[in-house]
């Protein structure tokens, strides 16, 4: 992979990562007044699919959007502002931290619904076939929307009509805390895929190289065939499902669990690629950290002072009737 690339998408990944721990360290502050679904240790799958998509390719995403947003080109400040419920957040302060939404890079919205989005992300597929452009849509779901009978239903219209859509599973193997193999009796994603004749495949989703190219070569092929493909990403999530802290140690998910996949934490494994194909490129991954740093730090701070300001003349304190004719 070119230069330039791999550190593109090691910035991405980064910044994702710089972002989500900075909520988790405001969290306690009480002025994020709403739930979180952290993507820390999931980074890979929205950065190497996004990356290989364009602007002008579709998306939708789940409760755990974040970094779906933001590896989409999402406003960093419109998100921040949005999870202190601010009226310039990306949904004007009534969507929250699971309703991310920028028209201007077409992030479509992302839901609480699971597997709610899915179908939806079919139809915005379908139209954009149906404009005559070579754009796709992509889909997020996590393994817990492959329980919902939304999701083959998606499936099977898709292959039956044609639709560009990319359906990525990211299946970090639990649904809150219930692992998949306790809720499917069949695990396989990309069998029950291939079912519905879509054509799938399983990558390694916490290798941001891997995910990038195999999405690069699959959405080349749907630019010009117009049909339907998957990729289940199998990753790990290293925070609790919901909320800044752990769900290891109290009997939620299995201490192991975590000690294996430390190691292939996708920000380290990016970081050894580095290594490998970029020797003496320590001064550079400084600068891009440094940068990073600087602009979460001023977002939210940001965000914070007109949270506080707004908060003293009790803005927050009036229920808001939702305007319309604003998004
Ligand atoms: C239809 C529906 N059923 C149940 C829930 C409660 N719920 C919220 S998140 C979640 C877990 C979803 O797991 P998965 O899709 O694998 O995503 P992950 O949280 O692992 O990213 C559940 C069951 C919901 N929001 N919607
Ligand atoms: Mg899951």
């Amino acid at each position: 992979m070119e230069r330039d690339l791999l550190l593109t998408l090691y910035h991405r990944m980064l910044r994702i990562r710089t972002v989500e721990e900075r909520i988790k360290q405001e969290y306690s502050s009480r002025n994020i007044r709403m739930a979180v679904h952290l993507s820390i240790g999931q980074e890979a799958v929205a950065v190497g699919v996004l990356s290989a998509a364009r602007s002008s390719d579709g998306c939708l995403s789940t409760h755990r959007c974040h970094a779906h947003y933001l590896g989409k080109g999402g406003d960093l400040q419109r998100m921040v502002d949005e999870l202190y419920s601010l009226d310039t957040g990306c949904a004007h302060g009534y969507g929250g931290s699971m309703h991310l939404f920028d028209k201007q890079v077409n992030m479509w919205g992302s839901g609480a619904i699971v597997g709610g989005s899915v179908p939806m992300a079919v139809g915005m597929g379908l139209a954009l076939k149906q404009a005559g452009t070579d754009n796709i849509c992509v889909s997020f779901s996590g393994d817990g929307g492959v329980d919902e009978g939304a999701f083959f239903e998606s499936l099977n219209l898709a292959a039956l009509l044609n639709v560009p859509i990319l359906f990525v599973v990211e299946n970090n193997g639990y649904s809150t805390i219930t692992p998949q193999a306790v809720r499917q009796a069949a695990v396989d994603v990309c069998a029950k895929a291939r079912s519905f004749g879509v054509d799938s495949l399983v990558v390694d989703g916490n290798d941001v190289v891997q995910a990038y190219q195999t999405s690069h070569h699959l959405i080349e092929q749907m630019r010009g065939d117009r049909r339907p493909r998957l990729i289940e990403m199998k990753t790990f999530r290293l925070c609790a499902h919901v909320g800044p802290g752990s769900d290891f140690g109290d009997g939620r998910r299995p201490e192991e669990e975590l000690a294996q996949w430390m190691p292939h934490d996708p920000l380290r494994v990016i970081a050894a690629q580095i290594e490998e194909n970029l020797p003496a490129s320590g001064a550079l991954l400084r600068e891009i950290q440094d940068q990073v740093t600087a602009e979460v730090k001023a977002v939210f701070e940001s965000a914070k002072q007109r949270f506080e300001e707004a908060n003293a003349r009790e803005q927050l304190a009036a229920p808001r009737p939702p305007d319309p004719n604003r998004v």
